[in-house]
């Protein structure tokens, strides 16, 4: 009997994006067993597996299609995808789906007390950097030129081993940065994690059974991002104010309103809200007269 295809995905194996990729898996319903040291997770109810892979290995595992999908960094698939347009390569592989999470850029920054005014300001620095491609991609937008200094780690510390004069690399909250008495001077790149698959494995508009996972798991993927996104907002409000907080609570154009035992100017109103909650939101409601505000994360959503 011919086996059932299943669909491979290679997710980081340790490091930032590891917990937040198998936890989106896991949100999506798929059940794996996780075992210390394994490479690889039978997905046991759903015909998913994962491989467990140093990020920078997912876009050739995913091009050569022994993966169908992969979830990697915007940062490590622009920094080798330069070197598949230089090779030529016919591209094999698409994004399919920004995911929202490991969300950084990567940046350019100087010691504190050196002056930027503009990329010019780079002219004949030396640059360390683990992302050649990216940084020589920059530096010809912005005809500067710089000296690349391609290192494999540590790169904050470049500076201050007189390795370098500048450096590029990766920004999340700039703290690294802060403590090595740098400073963000230029944006080369944002970043986040993204959802690609193998143009080999998963041809485009060619229905297949392969394609048919896929399309559950980037529903199923849709309605966990939507969900995290979402909050359920429960509040009492005099029913004057009613127009007035639709006005401000975004993505709540159907809500629910309830009658108050015993109360004939308030409501209890329960809604959906599709954008993020925040402080300043309920403070607000509050001032619009609302009352016993409660706000829920929301687990699941299909729509
Ligand atoms: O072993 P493997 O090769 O799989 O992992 P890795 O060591 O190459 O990567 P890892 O786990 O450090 O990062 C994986 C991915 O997370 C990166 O490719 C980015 O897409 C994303 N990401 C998000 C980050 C950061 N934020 C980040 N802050 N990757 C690295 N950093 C580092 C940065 O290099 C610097 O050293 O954190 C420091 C700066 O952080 P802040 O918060 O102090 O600014
Ligand atoms: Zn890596």
């Amino acid at each position: 009997m011919k086996a059932q295809p299943r669909l491979r995905i290679a997710v980081q194996k340790s490091g930032r994006l590891n917990n937040d990729s198998i936890d989106l898996l896991i949100r999506c319903g798929l059940k794996i067993r996780a075992t210390k040291n394994a490479l690889f997770c039978h997905g046991e109810n759903l015909p998913i597996d994962v491989l467990l892979v140093r990020d920078d290995d997912i876009p050739s595992l995913v091009v050569d299609g022994v993966c169908d999908l992969g979830i990697v960094g915007e940062n490590v698939l622009l920094e080798q995808a330069i070197i598949y347009q230089q090779d030529n390569a016919q591209s094999n592989f698409a994004v399919i789906k920004k995911l929202g999470f490991s969300q950084c850029r990567l940046a350019i920054a100087l010691p504190q007390a050196q002056l930027f005014d503009g990329p010019d300001s780079l002219t004949g620095l030396r640059i360390a950097t683990t992302y050649p491609n990216l940084l020589r991609e920059y530096l010809m937008r912005n005809q500067v030129k710089a000296k690349i200094v391609t290192i494999s780690g540590s790169v904050e510390i470049a500076p201050r081993l007189d390795m370098a004069d500048a450096i590029c690399d990766l920004v999340a909250t700039g703290r690294t940065l802060e403590e090595h008495n740098l400073k963000e001077v230029d944006q080369v790149v944002t970043s986040q994690a993204v959802l690609i698959k193998s143009l080999k494995t998963l041809t485009e508009n060619v229905p297949s059974k392969k394609n048919d996972i896929l399309e559950l798991l980037l529903r199923r993927i849709g309605g966990v991002l939507k969900a995290q996104e979402s909050k359920y907002i429960m509040f009492h409000a005099p029913k004057a104010s009613l127009p007035m907080i639709k006005e401000f609570l975004p993505g709540s154009e159907m809500p629910t309103i309830m009658a108050l035992d015993g109360i004939e100017d308030k409501v209890a109103v329960h809604v959906v809200s599709s954008e993020g909650v925040f402080w300043i939101t309920l403070e607000k409601l509050k001032q619009a007269g609302a009352s016993s505000i409660l706000v829920l994360p929301i687990e699941k959503m299909l729509s």
